[in-house]
């Protein structure tokens, strides 16, 4: 192993910029190409990434500090075969700004058009977006000005972003915004046109080069737009030069001020997988940056229920007009609910479904209706597995964690799965995607309704594990504090009633999963062992399953395996 320094490249015409986030620590391992820290500029954040594989032995930057070209950003332990102490590829990432030049034609930043040099008066200007170095295909995720607007050289006309980057494109020339070409969702690129201005022609003095239509020899702005980087391909942006003719300096600190929330690239992807919307949160960093806290304590508020998106809000309205539909069957084109006043035959009290309750019903009512469900019944004999129960908690008793018979069910659950891969799946149109992963929901009773928290990657987990993770999961669910991602990704799902009663139940399926596992109470019967009724602790099991997906026989295979494997637990092993 080697010590290898990693430096900020070149960032182009930014002398300084803020680290807003550090993205590792010492100890963690990093692929080329992670991304170390993120640091703003006015117009754009950016992700400064590793340019070699190895583990962060010190990270030489901290929150807020400024950085720039060649400032020390981590010290790497690598495989050798670098000098130790070497300065990272800091110079063979970067790209001078100078070798950023706007291509003729195809990045010309504003290209006036029929508009004489120098004229007075107002003339056509096409501004396209220009040259964004290495990218291809970047998303506009906010566009800032519409038909009629008057902008400012410079000012800000859509935000694009990348896997790592978000930086703000500017206009060329002032004007009035005449047409607009691009809208959200776009993948644009160097070139493609964003609007046209009617603007001052000549407004820069600066004439068009000789048979084109100005073209190259008009220079983007010294804003901050992202240029090529070599190996690796990071994000980093760069001063677009080319040009003789000076252009107005920047404008101050250019917050995005279109009601794009402002928040590094790192933050905008973490709430994009929460679901959370960014344009809902109230920044607590400087100038009032989200930050991946706020992002955090919103999620725990939505989940504790003091807050609601305004996508959540719809939802439910579309949620208690589903279930008002399903409640009245007009939906379902049967005749009406009958509608009675109770309070003719006796004292009622009315009361509000709860938040949750109603969008749980709304999805329950959505699988039991769209899902051909079949349950069948079985019991398997877990008077051994039991036996071992027991024991393990009374041997572990000092640590506190007690394993329930769920545990071992999520785990021969996974066994149950592999042998059987058509029940980890789910329909999509017309294809089944066939997971390769093993995430097991369980269903929990909260006050607040039913919950399905999910035990990630189980196969790769023991027992123990599993029933200190669920015990984990239901004390969130309960004190309601679970995230979107303790509730999603299940490819299966247990209901357990065990430790309350009964025989056997038709669960309904967690869409879009294809099958559930409904256990009751276990209870001691006389079992025939070919000579004799012995008495065996039998568990009563309930599987329900897509019949689009899962014929009968495979149903009938996959309850007679799991109770083959919870009457012996070794098979798990095989
Ligand atoms: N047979 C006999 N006893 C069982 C059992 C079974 N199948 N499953 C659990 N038990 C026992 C446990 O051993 C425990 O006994 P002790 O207190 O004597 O040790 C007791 O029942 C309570 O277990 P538990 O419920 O706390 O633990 P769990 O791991 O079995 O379940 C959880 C955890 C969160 C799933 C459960 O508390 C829960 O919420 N269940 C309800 C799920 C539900 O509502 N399903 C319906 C969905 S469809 O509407």
């Amino acid at each position: 192993m080697a010590l290898m320094e990693v430096h900020v490249p070149d960032i182009g015409d930014l002398d300084e910029v803020t680290v807003i986030e550090l993205l590792v620590k010492p100890g963690d391992s990093v692929a080329a190409e992670q991304s170390l820290i993120t640091v703003e500029s006015d117009k754009a954040s950016m992700e400064i990434p590793s340019s070699r594989a190895g583990v962060v032995h010190s990270v030489s930057c901290k929150l807020g500090d400024k950085v720039k070209q060649g400032s020390l950003v981590a010290v790497l332990d690598v495989a050798d075969a670098v000098p130790a102490i070497a300065p990272a590829s800091a110079a063979a990432t970067a790209l001078p700004a100078a070798a950023v030049a706007v291509p003729a034609g195809a990045a010309d930043a504003r290209v006036p058009v029929g508009a004489s040099a120098g004229s007075p008066g107002t003339g056509t200007i096409q501004v396209r977006v220009p040259d964004i170095g290495d990218f291809k295909d970047v998303s506009v995720i906010e566009v800032m000005v519409k038909p009629g607007d008057q902008v400012k050289l410079e000012q800000s006309l859509i935000t694009v972003e990348s896997d790592k980057a978000s930086m703000e494109i500017p206009s060329s020339a002032p004007g009035l915004v005449r047409e607009l070409h691009v809208k959200l969702g776009d993948k644009i690129n160097v070139g493609d046109l964003m609007v046209v201005l009617d603007g001052p022609v000549g407004w820069d003095t600066l004439p068009p080069a000789a048979g084109t239509t100005v073209a190259a020899a008009v220079a983007v702005p010294a804003a901050v737009l992202p240029a090529a980087v070599a190996a690796p391909a990071a994000v980093l942006p760069a001063a677009v030069a080319g040009s003789a003719h000076t252009m107005p300096a920047h404008e101050p600190a250019l917050v995005p001020t279109g009601g794009l929330p402002h928040a590094s690239p790192s933050v905008r992807k973490f709430a994009r997988e929460l679901g959370v919307p960014l344009a809902e949160l109230k920044g607590s960093g400087p100038k009032g940056r989200i930050t991946e806290t706020d992002v955090q304590a919103f999620t725990r508020s939505v989940m504790a229920g003091g807050v609601q998106t305004q996508a959540a809000a719809s939802k439910e309205k579309a949620a208690a007009n589903e279930v008002a539909a399903a409640t009245d069957g007009a939906g379902l084109g049967l005749i009406p609910w009958p509608k009675v006043d109770f309070s003719k035959f006796g004292p009622i009290e009315r009361r509000d479904m709860a938040r949750i309750k109603k969008i749980t019903a709304a999805n329950l009512h959505r699988n039991w209706v769209m899902i051909p469900h079949v349950t069948n019944h079985d019991d398997a004999d877990i008077t051994e597995l039991e036996a071992f129960r027991v024991s393990t908690n009374r041997e572990n008793e000092k640590s506190g964690i007690k394993v329930t018979m769920l545990a071992f069910l999520i785990k021969a659950a996974v066994a149950a799965l592999r042998k059987f891969p058509e029940f980890n799946a789910s329909l999509d149109g017309e294809q089944l995607v066939l997971k390769q992963y093993y995430h097991i929901g369980f269903a929990a009773d909260t006050p607040n309704g039913l919950m399905v928290p999910v035990v990630k990657d189980a196969d790769k987990k023991g027992v123990i594990q599993i029933s200190q993770e669920m015990g984990d999961l239901a004390k969130k669910a309960r004190d309601g504090k679970l995230g979107p991602t303790d509730m999603s990704g299940a490819c299966f799902t247990i209901s357990s009633l065990g430790g309350i009663g009964g025989r056997y139940f038709t669960p309904i399926i967690n869409a879009p999963e294809v099958a559930i596992l409904g256990v009751c109470r276990s209870t001691t019967e006389p079992v025939w062992d070919g000579k004799a009724f012995v008495p065996r602790l039998m568990l009563p099991l309930s599987l329900s399953w897509d019949h689009r997906v899962i014929d009968g026989a495979a149903a009938a295979r996959f309850n007679v395996y799991l109770g083959q494997i919870l009457g012996d637990f070794r098979r798990v092993l095989l």
